[in-house]
C-alpha cells in the first residue's frame, strides 16, 4: 500500500497487533513493502530498515516483558490475599469486613500510604502533614501508567479520567466527597495539577492561569471554621476543557451556594471569608488603608469576634500579607485589569464599612418606628466607596417604598429593619462580587469557540457538618452532601444492579443504605422541608417557632424528630449521622430580601463594577438570586434537569431555599452528563494530627459512605457495561484485522475477550459486562498497540527526512 494511506496504516496495525510470534515474518513483509515502495533509495533504506527491525524487535521485547508483567500482576491482583498483607485495592481482600478494612487502612496510613483503592474508587485518608508525593517526578510516574503499576494515588484518578476522555471522547466527572476537613479541596488541587500536566497546554500561560484559579476563588469562598482553617463555604465544579486530542484549552468554574451569611456574622470560633483579612493586611502594608476608608485602629464589626478584636492583629499578620500578594498576583496573571482590582477592593471595603453603619430610633411623640443613622462619616465612606450619593443611601437604608393603589408611598424603617437592609446589602454585594469574579475568570479562560472538545469536571463542595449549634447554612450544606451520596449510590449500586436484571445477568445483589427517603424529606413538593419553609416564609406573621411546629405537623419520616427541651430545635438523622438544628433565624435567612430601593440606588453607581453587580443576570452559571424556581424532584436521574434561570425585576420573590434547590439540580445535571470517577476522603481524627488513626472515627465514615458494600460490589459485580457495538468499535483491533470491523454480536465480543485472555466477564442481552480491571487491561492493550504504531510511524517518517 501507499505510504501513510489508510491501507498502509491498517497494514502496520495488523502487523503489530498480531501475536508476538508472528513478528519476524511481519517485519520481513514490512521490509519487502518498503523496498518496493521507495526505489532508488535501497541502500540507505536497507540500513534504515534494519534499524526499524531492531526498533520493532526492541519494542516487541519490551512489550512482551511488560505484557508478562501485567499478566503476573493481574494474577496476583486477582488472587485474594491473606488479610495480614497490605493490599492496594480493598476489593481484593479475602475477608471483607469492617475490621479487616479498617485494619488495612490503618496499617497503610501509619506508613504514610494514604491512598487505597476500592475497585476503581480512590480512598484518600487525610495525612495532616506535607507529603513528598506530589513532585514533578510523581506527575510523570502516573502519566498513562497502568493503575496497578504504581501505588494508589490521586494522580492516577486524574490519569484514568483523562485517558477515558481521550479514548471514549466523552465528558468526565470526578466527584470528591467526605466530611468537613477530610481533604476534598486539597485533592481537587492535586487533580488540577495532574490534569494540567496531562493536558500539555500549548501555551504555558494558560497552564499557569488554570493552576491559579482555585487559589483565587478560594480566597473569596473559603474561611476558617471550627473544623477546618481553610473550609470551603461554597460548592465548586471546575471543568477543565480539552480538545478531542486531549490538549487543555481552557477552564470553567461553576460556583454553588456560597454561604453569604458569613459576611455579616460568624459563629463562635470562626472567621469571615479569607479575603477580608488578606486585603486588610495587604493594604495596611502598602499604606493604602486610608485610600479605601479603612481604619488602622478600629476593627470593622463584620470582622470582630473573640479571636480578632484589634486591627493590629490583622495587619501585623505576615501570612495574611503574603496571601494578599498571592491573590493579587493570581488576579493579574489570569487577566484582571488594575482598574478591576481597584473596584474589587473598593467593594470589599464598602462591605466592611457598611457593617459599621449604626442606627437609632427617632424619638418623636408619634413615631417610634422610625430610625436614623448615628455615624454619618461611615455612611459617607460607604457611599463614596460605592460611588453613590450618601443622602440616597441613607434614604434607602432608613425607609422603603411601597406601591399601594398605583401610588408610591415612602414608609420609614425601624432600627431592626434598617439593620436587616444594611446586612442584606453586604451579603448581596459579596455574593454578587463572588459570582462576578467567577464569571470573569470564565470569560478569561474560555476556549476558542470553534474548538470542539470535552471536559473533565471536578466537584469539590463543602463537606458534611455537625457543629455544636447548627443553623440554616448547615442544613443546606448537609442536604447537598445527602444529594451527592445519593448520586454515588445510584451509580455504584442502583443503576448497576438494575442492569443485571434488565440484561439477565446472574449476579448477587448487594444491599446498601438508600438515602432517597431523606432526600424526599427535604426536597419533595409540596410537603418537603424546603417547601414548608418557603410556604412559611410567605406569611408575614410566621415565626421560627411556627416553622418548627409546621415541620413537626407535616414531616412524618423516622429520620425527623423534635428533641425535648431544645427551643426551636429539630433533629435529622442524616446518612452521615444525627444532627440537631436550631431553627432560629431560618425564616429571615430564607427570605433574604434585598429591597428594590437598594438595587435601584446601586444601579446608579458611577462605578462600573457596582453597576454590573446589580444589573446583569450574572449568567449561565452564576446567580443573581433572581432565578425562577425549579420543578425538579429530588432524584439524581439524568432526565432531571433544572429549569432555566429567569431574571425577574421583583427581587423579593426568590427565597434562598428555592434557589438552593435550583442550584442543586443544576449541579446534578452537570454531573450526570459525564462518566463519573469517585474520590472518597476520610478524616482519620478530629484533632488534625498527623499519624493519628482513630479507628472508631474512621469506621463511622466507612459505614456511612457504604465503603464495605462498595468493595463487595466491585469484587462481585460488573462496574462496566458496554453495548456490543461500542465494545466492538473500541476493541476489535485486538483480535480482528484493522480493516475488518466485525459485526456487533456477542460472539465477536467473546472472541476479543478470549484473545485478551480475560476471565469472569458476563454477556448480557445487549451489553458486555466487565469488571473494572478488565477495562483497564483492554484499554492498556489498545494504548500499547497505538503507541507501537505511533513509534514506528515516527521513525519511518524520520528516515524519510
Ligand atoms: P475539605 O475540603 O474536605 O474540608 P481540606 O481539603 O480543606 O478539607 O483539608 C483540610 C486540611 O487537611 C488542609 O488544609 C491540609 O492541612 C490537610 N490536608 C488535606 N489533604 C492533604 C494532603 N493530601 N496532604 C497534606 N495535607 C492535607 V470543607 O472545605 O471544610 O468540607 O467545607
Ligand atoms: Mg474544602
Amino acid at each position: 500500500p501507499e505510504l501513510w494511506s489508510d491501507d498502509f496504516n491498517d497494514f502496520i496495525c495488523k502487523c503489530l497487533i498480531k501475536d508476538f510470534e508472528l513478528r519476524p515474518n511481519v517485519l520481513d513483509l514490512l521490509q519487502h513493502v518498503f523496498i518496493k515502495q521507495i526505489v532508488g533509495r535501497e541502500k540507505t533504506l536497507q540500513k534504515q530498515l534494519i534499524e526499524l527491525i531492531d526498533l520493532s524487535q526492541q519494542i516487541g521485547v519490551i512489550e512482551k516483558t511488560r505484557h508478562e508483567r501485567i499478566h503476573t500482576k493481574k494474577g496476583s491482583h486477582m488472587k485474594t490475599q491473606c488479610d495480614t498483607d497490605e493490599v492496594d485495592d480493598l476489593a481484593t481482600l479475602e475477608l471483607l469486613d469492617e475490621d479487616s478494612v479498617t485494619e488495612q487502612l490503618q496499617n497503610r496510613y501509619m506508613t504514610d500510604q494514604i491512598y487505597t483503592y476500592v475497585g476503581d474508587i480512590l480512598i484518600a485518608v487525610n495525612p495532616f502533614h506535607k507529603m513528598d508525593i506530589y513532585t514533578p517526578q510523581y506527575n510523570q510516574l502516573y502519566l498513562g501508567a497502568k493503575r496497578t503499576a504504581n501505588p494508589p494515588h490521586i494522580f492516577a484518578v486524574a490519569d484514568v479520567a483523562y485517558q477515558s476522555l481521550v479514548s471514549y471522547n466523552a465528558d468526565q466527572c470526578i466527584v470528591i466527597s467526605g466530611e468537613s476537613g477530610a481533604g476534598k479541596t486539597e485533592s481537587a488541587h492535586l487533580l488540577v495539577q495532574q490534569l494540567t500536566v496531562l493536558g500539555k497546554a500549548n501555551n504555558r500561560s494558560l497552564q499557569e492561569k488554570i493552576l491559579l484559579v482555585n487559589s483565587l476563588v478560594e480566597a473569596f469562598g473559603n474561611a476558617c471554621t471550627a473544623i477546618n482553617d481553610n473550609s470551603s463555604r461554597f460548592g465548586k465544579y471546575l471543568e477543565m476543557k480539552y480538545t478531542c486530542g486531549g490538549t487543555v484549552v481552557g477552564a470553567q468554574i461553576s460556583e454553588y451556594l456560597l454561604e453569604k451569611s458569613r459576611v455579616i456574622h460568624q459563629a463562635t470560633g470562626e472567621k469571615n471569608f479569607h479575603i477580608f483579612y488578606y486585603m486588610y493586611a495587604g493594604l495596611a502594608d502598602r499604606k493604602k488603608l486610608a485610600h479605601y476608608k479603612l481604619s488602622d485602629s478600629k476593627t470593622p464589626k463584620y470582622l470582630c469576634n473573640e479571636y480578632i478584636k484589634l486591627v493590629p492583629d490583622i495587619v501585623s499578620n505576615s501570612f495574611y500579607k503574603e496571601q494578599f500578594e498571592t491573590v493579587e498576583q493570581c488576579f493579574k496573571v489570569i487577566g484582571f485589569s488594575l482598574e478591576e482590582l481597584g473596584s474589587v477592593y473598593s467593594t470589599l471595603a464598602a462591605i466592611l464599612s457598611s457593617g459599621d453603619i449604626e442606627f437609632s430610633p427617632v424619638a418623636t411623640e408619634h413615631q417610634t418606628d422610625k430610625s436614623h443613622i448615628t455615624n454619618n462619616c461611615i455612611l459617607e465612606n460607604v457611599a463614596s466607596l460605592l460611588c453613590i450619593r450618601s443622602d440616597e443611601l441613607q434614604e434607602a437604608l432608613t425607609s422603603h417604598c411601597v406601591v399601594a393603589r398605583g401610588e408610591t408611598i415612602v414608609r420609614p424603617n425601624t432600627v431592626e429593619k434598617a439593620v436587616e437592609v444594611r446586612d442584606a446589602m453586604g451579603k448581596a454585594l459579596y455574593g454578587r462580587l463572588f459570582s462576578w469574579i467567577v464569571n470573569r475568570i470564565n470569560s478569561l479562560l474560555q476556549p476558542d469557540e470553534d474548538e470542539k472538545g470535552y471536559h473533565i469536571g471536578i466537584l469539590d463542595i463543602f463537606g458534611f457538618e455537625n457543629f455544636k449549634k447548627n443553623s440554616f447554612e448547615q442544613l443546606c450544606i448537609n442536604i447537598a452532601n445527602e444529594q451527592i451520596q445519593f448520586y454515588f449510590n445510584q451509580h455504584i449500586f442502583a443503576w448497576e444492579q438494575d442492569e443485571y436484571l434488565n440484561e439477565d445477568v446472574d449476579a448477587r445483589m448487594i444491599e446498601y443504605e438508600d438515602n432517597r427517603p431523606l432526600l424526599d424529606l427535604f426536597l419533595q413538593k409540596p410537603m418537603g422541608m424546603l417547601s414548608l419553609l418557603d410556604e412559611e416564609s410567605r406569611f408575614p406573621q410566621a415565626t421560627d417557632q411556627t416553622l418548627v411546629e409546621k415541620f413537626e405537623d407535616n414531616l412524618k419520616a423516622k429520620s425527623f424528630w423534635r428533641p425535648k427541651r431544645v427551643d426551636l430545635g429539630f433533629g435529622i438523622h442524616h446518612y452521615a449521622g444525627k444532627v440537631i438544628y436550631n431553627a432560629g433565624g431560618f425564616l429571615s435567612k430564607n427570605r433574604e430580601t434585598l429591597p428594590a430601593d437598594i438595587i435601584l440606588l446601586l444601579r446608579s453607581s458611577e462605578n462600573e463594577l457596582i453597576r454590573k453587580l446589580v444589573t446583569h443576570p450574572l449568567t449561565k452559571t452564576g446567580h443573581t438570586n433572581t432565578l425562577s424556581e425549579s420543578n425538579s424532584s429530588a432524584s439524581g436521574d439524568p432526565g432531571d434537569t433544572p429549569s432555566h434561570p429567569r431574571e425577574t425585576t421583583n427581587m423579593k420573590t426568590q427565597t434562598v431555599a428555592s434557589y438552593f434547590r435550583y442550584s442543586l439540580m443544576d449541579l446534578l445535571s452537570k454531573m450526570v452528563a459525564g462518566q463519573p470517577h469517585f474520590v472518597r476522603c476520610i478524616k482519620p481524627n478530629n484533632d488534625r494530627h498527623a499519624q493519628k488513626f482513630d479507628r472508631e472515627k474512621v469506621l463511622v465514615q466507612l459505614r456511612y459512605t457504604g465503603l464495605l458494600e462498595t468493595a463487595k460490589i466491585r469484587r462481585q459485580g460488573y462496574s462496566h457495561r458496554i453495548l456490543f457495538a461500542n465494545f466492538i468499535k473500541r476493541y476489535y483491533i485486538l483480535a480482528f484485522p484493522a480493516h475488518e470491523e466485525p459485526e456487533a454480536t456477542p460472539e465477536s465480543c467473546a472472541v476479543i475477550l478470549e484473545k485478551a485472555k480475560l476471565e469472569n466477564w458476563a454477556m448480557g442481552k445487549t451489553k458486555v459486562f466487565l469488571k473494572y480491571y478488565h477495562v483497564e487491561h483492554l484499554n492498556l492493550m489498545v494504548q500499547q498497540a497505538t503507541q507501537r504504531i505511533i513509534l514506528l510511524q515516527a521513525s519511518i517518517r524520520g528516515w524519510l527526512g
